[in-house]
């Protein structure tokens, strides 16, 4: 009897302390962890740089391609893609989660992207892909290819199949701006911590070229009926939340919570905007910016949400820094300038760098959404140096050249807050919660 109580002590102590020192292990109430690419729980190694400033900066010079790549994202799906070639792969797309496909699962890191609406994964024998660690049709029982003529094959490949009859549903995509990959629609059991949505539709790559593609593959939590959401139908509800943690925490995971489960219970909410020209990204409304006690004049045609053009605002889980239009950047900038006063440098992506002695009077910059006004803490509006001598203003202007106005409030802005997709009740919620 005490040789069995002391088993069970044992035991008990064992699994205790082995899940209190594996601060990578996904949390076991049903959330999955979150974690910065680089951060030490990602499979991913940052490229070499001398600072994590500089780290950021990288990342934040794929912005304005992310941002072409996001105007882009019409109803109408662009298959040709022009192929920067010759460069290193430089991870965009900047938290991940763990997942298993197939049975067994097996275990891929897939970049979160709320902008995106499918699934995709590097699978064996792919030509291109980044990783060694691909994904085995062979080795999963419950593996099914897709014929031509599904419904999901249509919504994959953006137009219906040539042939008709039993033949693999092949697409070719375009993502990040400066990469395309060719893929074949499958099927497999996806596996999200104590869940399992059985019969998932993604991409299974067999070549890819640019230097944007996750090396693991892309978990899509857009709107589309391809996306995680759409897929697992009544399962969670439509709902889904994350809070990512700073790039700084380097331990440490935030949270993805699917379904209503877990979810707070009282959180001030924006009403989420379906645009049908760009039907995949998150809109919302943003009415106005203010700075300090500022409310910065910004004529209203360039905040305005126009369903017809694709203009407005949009919340992105994979552009860096937040970036406004260019008029709208520089009335912001001109304001924050003003308030900090002392001299300003450009760093990167940065183009208000300031000596940390004037950071005392930096202003909060607030978005105001509407129903909800969203004060950014200061973690959230400045980014500071290694040395910790400099601190910079976290947002740039959007490139000039894209089709309609497009405005992104961007992950380092959402940064250790909940961010609560309701998509069926159409409502965005932000909270703030420290998940660093
Ligand atoms: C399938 O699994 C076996 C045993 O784990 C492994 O040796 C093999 O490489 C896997 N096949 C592929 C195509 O990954
Ligand atoms: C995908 O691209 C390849 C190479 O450019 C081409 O041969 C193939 O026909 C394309 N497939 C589809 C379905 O568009
Ligand atoms: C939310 O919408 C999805 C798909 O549109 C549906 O399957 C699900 O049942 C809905 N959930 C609730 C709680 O209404
Ligand atoms: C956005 O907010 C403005 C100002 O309150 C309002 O006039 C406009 O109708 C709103 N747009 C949408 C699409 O809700
Ligand atoms: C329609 C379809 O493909 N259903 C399959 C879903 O997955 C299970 C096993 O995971 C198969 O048995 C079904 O045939």
């Amino acid at each position: 009897m005490a040789l069995k109580l002391f088993f069970f002590l044992s035991l008990a102590l064992l699994l205790l302390t082995s899940n209190a020192f594996d601060l990578c292990a996904s949390g076991s109430d049903g959330d999955l962890s979150v974690i910065p690419i680089y951060g030490k729980c990602s499979p991913f190694t940052a490229p070499k740089s001398e600072s994590w400033m500089n780290t950021v900066i990288d990342m934040a010079s794929k912005d304005p391609a992310r941002i072409r790549y996001l105007s882009s994202l019409t109803a109408q799906k662009t298959v040709a893609a022009p192929i920067a070639s010759g460069q290193q792969v430089l991870n965009v797309g900047n938290y991940v989660v763990r997942v298993q496909l197939g049975t067994p699962g097996q275990t891929m890191y897939m970049v979160l992207d709320t902008s995106n609406d499918a699934a995709w994964a590097p699978c064996s024998g792919c030509i291109g892909c980044s990783s060694t660690t691909t994904f085995s049709a062979q080795n999963s029982s419950t593996f099914a290819t897709l014929d031509c003529s599904k419904p999901e094959c249509t919504q994959a490949r953006g137009l219906s199949c040539p042939t008709t009859g039993n033949v693999d549903c092949l697409f070719n995509q375009t993502y990040g701006g400066d990469s395309t990959f060719s893929a074949t629609l499958v099927q497999d059991s996806l596996h999200l911590g104590p869940n399992v949505i059985p019969n998932f539709s993604f991409g299974c790559i067999s070549s890819a070229s640019g230097s944007s593609i996750p090396p693991q593959g892309l978990m899509g939590l857009g709107r589309g009926p391809l996306s995680l959401i759409s897929q697992s139908g009544s399962l969670y509800s439509g709902l889904f939340s994350y809070c990512l943690p700073s790039f700084k925490s380097y331990y440490f995971s935030g949270s993805l919570k699917l379904g209503p489960v877990g979810q707070p219970k009282a959180i001030r909410t924006t009403p989420l905007l379906h645009n049908p020209h760009r039907p995949s990204l998150y809109y919302v409304n943003l009415t106005g910016i203010s700075v300090g006690r500022v409310l910065v004049p910004i004529s209203p045609e360039l905040l305005a949400f126009d369903p017809n053009t694709g203009a407005g605002t949009i919340i992105d889980s994979g552009t860096v820094i937040t970036r406004f239009v260019p008029a709208i950047y520089t009335a912001v900038r001109d304001e924050f300038r003003k308030q900090v006063g002392g001299s300003f440098s450009p760093l990167g992506a940065f183009d208000t760098c300031f000596a940390t002695n004037n950071e005392v009077s930096a202003p909060a910059i607030t978005l105001h959404l509407s129903g909800l006004d969203l004060k950014l803490p200061m973690e959230n509006s400045l980014i500071h140096s290694s040395a910790g001598s400099l601190a910079c203003l976290a947002m740039a202007a959007a490139p000039n050249n894209v089709n309609s106005v497009v405005n992104v409030i961007a992950n380092l802005q959402q940064q250790n807050h909940r961010i609560l997709f309701d998509i069926n009740n159409s409502k965005l919620g932000i909270a703030r919660e420290l998940c660093n």
